[in-house]
């Protein structure tokens, strides 16, 4: 004891001079409040509060954000534009249109060819214009269509035109979709109210029983039951059909179906010819009113169980019912940046720097979140990384369930990003972003609803400890570094759900990418022998099976477009080798790698056993191999598991592989249309046609990549499915791109040798390095968060 002290005294001394910290060993905790003590030198006065709240450091992005979408003066001269008579487009104001009107849906930007932007980034080329998109309901046309129309060059003037947009679409119709597979928008659910009340209005008596309720139209104060309608709506254009089904209302409308649906036929623009497909319940389907009643009159019809009257059970709201757990009174842990922000942001071209790491953010209605020009040490990893596609498609006996496939671009996620909460969707103190929304003539601005954030990556990036056990310490020299992450976050709360988007940049060079989900569960009404489609989850409701497919493009240039996408194979070999000779021939494992050379679709292996790695096409390290980077499978990589299904036949290709190579263009920016929902026989792009035998050897190339969940329904989902287990991930890792490790320059580490033991004992001092990196001393004072209005 007396001679551990005495080293421990040895050692202070040494701190003294060098290092900041305090020994290790068991009398660390003894000897701590005296050695903090001597880091400020007049006590508690250095104590001042944590820098959390100041805005992150400023820096100016190198080029003008040439993606980020059009503003909202060019987004109302735009729609002045087109409403002007002189364009010729027949517009009515879409507050008073009806389906038989030209009106616009949106406006949003075009995507801006890489072709014209690689110039202006790397070189002296000239900033790439900005053009817009509109996509117009022509109701009034004699053949009634939805057409879409690309505006520009912005801002307005002489030389602006409205062309249609054809040449971004491969279905053979370009920007145009029969008015039957166009958006099923309030104007058609309007047109189609009267037959669907004639038809509910005239069976209360029947509703009341089996439903407890009636309905007497969607805003009637009469009803007390609402209806929801699901996607597709049509298969190939030449027909429409709404396929509804009833719930009891209010916020946790999802979690309570009804086993009450009714199948309309809606094509066309004349809603005197839409008509009754048919009624559905008690897994039953009667083609008329009348067979409905002769069944109920008959007794025939019964309910095994009832929805509750109320749904506090699911509402995410704290439930004390479920009782205390000792100690969660206590503020839980948090992730806070108490050493100051690390990270700088150009806020106006939405463009942040972060330890060597640089990109550019963009943000559109229909695709939201999206990054350009991604480096790490200044050079380029990806041009682009955006999500293009969140569908989802389920699967039961029952018609809604069974029909349902979501594409949530049709539904415009990136209009569907709100406030967060800080301190809780993101830590305290994060940087916050506002996301702006054209609609209509005006532009909304959703205050908050981007944060950026570093964060303790939760482990440390890399150690070792080199055992010694000449000295009491048990080692010779043990290094530790600490792991970082830069966060850019979003949530898209897209009616029921509320998927969570994370893109991490890792300290060491790589890049991860996350999504969860949370929210309601579209859920079904239960029977007790439809246990194939979900679990029983409430009283009256089953949690509907379904798959989660949510696409990404990864448009990689390592350091240039000439790349290449590598596939190695971890081969069993059977090897002799002569120092064996005994054993004859056994297995070995061992690479084999070449480069795919045609567009086509790509699984990740049985067993883990492919890399797939994008690789500069000549570029080597230092000691011979293609600098490229891995793309490393992570959580629930999936794909759709239906592949023929009739609801998303050829519209969805994107979501059937695991991965897609194609090469780049400028026609094929985008891997689904938002119009190709309700199109799956015939769909506006079609993505499997992008693969047309290309060579993507040497070349541009873009990797798309799925993440999702097949959605194992469970009680658990109630009130809301958990982030926790509902989360998908894949990551982006150098592959020899570097001569070695990229954490050696980092100095947020410890270093920590114990010289030699000199003499008969075995006593030595221990020398520790911090590399001047301080520990910050700072009160820790938080906020409770504000929410900001839309506006
Ligand atoms: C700060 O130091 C002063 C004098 O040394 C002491 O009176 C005071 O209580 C200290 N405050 C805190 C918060 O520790
Ligand atoms: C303009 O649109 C209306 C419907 O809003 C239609 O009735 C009318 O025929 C259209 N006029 C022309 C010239 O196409
Ligand atoms: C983008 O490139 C395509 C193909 O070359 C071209 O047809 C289109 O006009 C370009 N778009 C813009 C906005 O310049
Ligand atoms: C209800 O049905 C009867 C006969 O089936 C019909 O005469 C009547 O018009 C219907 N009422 C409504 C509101 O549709
Ligand atoms: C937008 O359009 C409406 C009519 O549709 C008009 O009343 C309003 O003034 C317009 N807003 C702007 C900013 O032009
Ligand atoms: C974000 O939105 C809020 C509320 O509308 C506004 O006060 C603030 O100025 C906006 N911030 C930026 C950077 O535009
Ligand atoms: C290796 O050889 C053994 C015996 O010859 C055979 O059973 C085994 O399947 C071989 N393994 C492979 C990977 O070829
Ligand atoms: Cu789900």
């Amino acid at each position: 004891m007396l001679q551990r002290l005495t080293r421990a005294a040895l050692s202070l001394a040494i701190l003294t001079n060098a290092a900041v910290t305090p020994p290790l060993g068991y009398n660390r905790q003894a000897l701590l409040p005296q050695f903090t003590r001597r880091i400020g030198s007049d006590g508690n006065a250095t104590c001042s509060t944590c820098s959390l709240y100041e805005p992150a450091g400023s820096v100016v992005a190198p080029k003008a954000n040439v993606w980020a979408q059009i503003s909202p003066e060019d987004n109302l001269a735009v729609w002045n534009l087109l409403h002007d008579p002189a364009s010729g487009l027949n517009l009515t104001n879409p507050d008073t249109a009806i389906i038989n009107d030209n009106y616009v849906w949106y406006i949003d930007t075009v995507h801006v060819n890489k072709s014209e932007v690689l110039p202006y980034l790397d070189a002296d080329g000239a900033k790439p214009g900005s053009w817009a998109r509109a996509i117009i309901f022509e109701g009034g046309k004699p053949e009634p269509v939805s057409q879409e129309y690309i505006i520009g060059p912005l801002p307005v003037s002489d030389e602006t035109t409205i062309q249609k947009l054809d040449y971004l679409y491969n279905g053979g119709s370009g920007g145009s979709i029969p008015f039957n597979g166009r958006y099923f928008d309030q104007k058609r659910v309007d047109a189609s109210e009267p037959l669907l009340v004639s038809i509910t209005s005239n069976i209360t008596d029947i509703t009341s029983a089996l439903l407890g309720g009636v309905f007497y139209g969607y805003n009637d104060a009469k009803s007390t039951l609402t209806a929801t309608t699901t996607a597709p709506t049509s298969f190939d254009g030449n027909q429409a059909f709404q396929v509804i089904m009833f719930r009891l209302p209010g916020s946790a409308t999802y979690l309570r179906p009804l086993d009450f649906f009714v199948l309309l036929d809606t094509t066309g623009t004349d809603a005197s010819l839409y008509k009754l497909k048919g009624l559905v319940t008690n897994t039953r389907f009667f083609p008329t009113v009348e067979d409905l009643r002769a069944a109920f009159e008959a007794g025939e019809l019964a309910e095994e169980v009832y929805q509750p009257s109320d749904y506090d059970w699911a509402l995410v709201k704290y439930n004390p019912e479920m009782g205390t757990r000792e100690l969660e009174n206590k503020f839980a842990p948090q992730s806070l940046e108490v050493g100051g922000k690390r990270y700088k942001v150009d806020s106006e071209q939405k463009y942040v720097e972060y330890l060597g790491w640089s990109f550019y953010v963009a943000h559109t209605r229909t695709l939201g979140v999206m990054l350009y020009d991604i480096r790490f040490k200044g050079e380029r990893i990806l041009y682009e990384l955006s999500m293009q596609e969140a569908a989802a498609q389920y699967g039961g006996f029952q018609p809604k369930a069974a029909t349902t496939v979501y594409h949530d671009t049709h539904y415009q996620l990136g209009a569907d990003l709100f406030p967060l909460v800080e301190g809780f969707d993101c830590p305290f103190g994060s940087t916050f972003w506002n996301v702006t929304v054209h609609d209509g003539n005006k532009t909304t601005v959703n205050p908050n609803s981007i944060c950026i954030f570093e964060s303790d990556a939760g482990f440390p990036l890399s150690r070792h400890r080199a055992g010694d056990s000449s000295n009491d310490y048990g080692f010779s020299n043990l290094g530790v570094v600490k792991a970082s992450i830069l966060t850019l976050r979003s949530i898209a709360t897209v009616g029921n759900y509320d998927y969570l988007f994370d893109y991490a940049f890792h300290v060491d060079g790589s890049l991860e990418i996350t999504v969860r989900a949370s929210g309601y569960l579209q859920s079904s009404f239960f029977y007790r022998d439809q246990g194939a489609w979900g679990p029983r989850i409430q009283e009256a409701t089953q949690g509907s099976l379904h798959d989660h497919v949510i696409t990404w493009k990864a448009d990689f240039d390592i350091l240039g477009i000439e790349n290449n996408l590598q596939v190695t194979e971890l081969k069993v070999v059977n090897t002799t080798q002569p120092w064996w000779p005994e054993l004859g021939e056994f297995e070995q494992i061992a690479l084999e790698t070449y480069n795919v050379e045609k567009e086509q679709q790509l699984s990740w292996a049985d067993n883990g056993q492919v890399m797939y790695t994008v690789n500069h096409a000549s570029a080597t390290n230092k000691w011979g191999t293609p600098r490229g980077y891995r793309i490393v499978p992570g959580k629930s990589d999936i794909r759709l598991s239906t592949l023929n299904s009739p609801f998303s036949r050829h519209n969805t290709a994107l979501s059937k592989a695991h991965l897609t190579v194609t090469r780049q263009h400028d026609t094929e920016p985008w891997g689904n249309s938002v119009q190709n929902l309700n199109m799956p026989w015939k769909p506006q792009q079609d993505f499997a046609k992008f693969l047309d035998g290309e060579s993507v050897e040497g070349t541009d190339l873009v990797v798309w990549f799925n993440l999702g969940m097949h959605h194992f329904t469970r009680s658990e989902d109630v009130p809301v499915t958990l982030y926790s287990e509902a989360v998908s991930s894949i990551m982006f890792a150098p592959q020899n791109f570097f001569d070695q490790a990229q954490d050696g320059d980092l100095r947020n580490r410890r270093w920590y040798t114990v010289p030699e033991a000199t003499g008969s004992t075995n006593a030595t001092t221990l020398v520790s390095e911090a590399y001047g990196v301080e520990l910050p001393q700072c009160k820790v004072e938080l906020l409770e968060p504000t929410l900001a209005r839309i506006g």
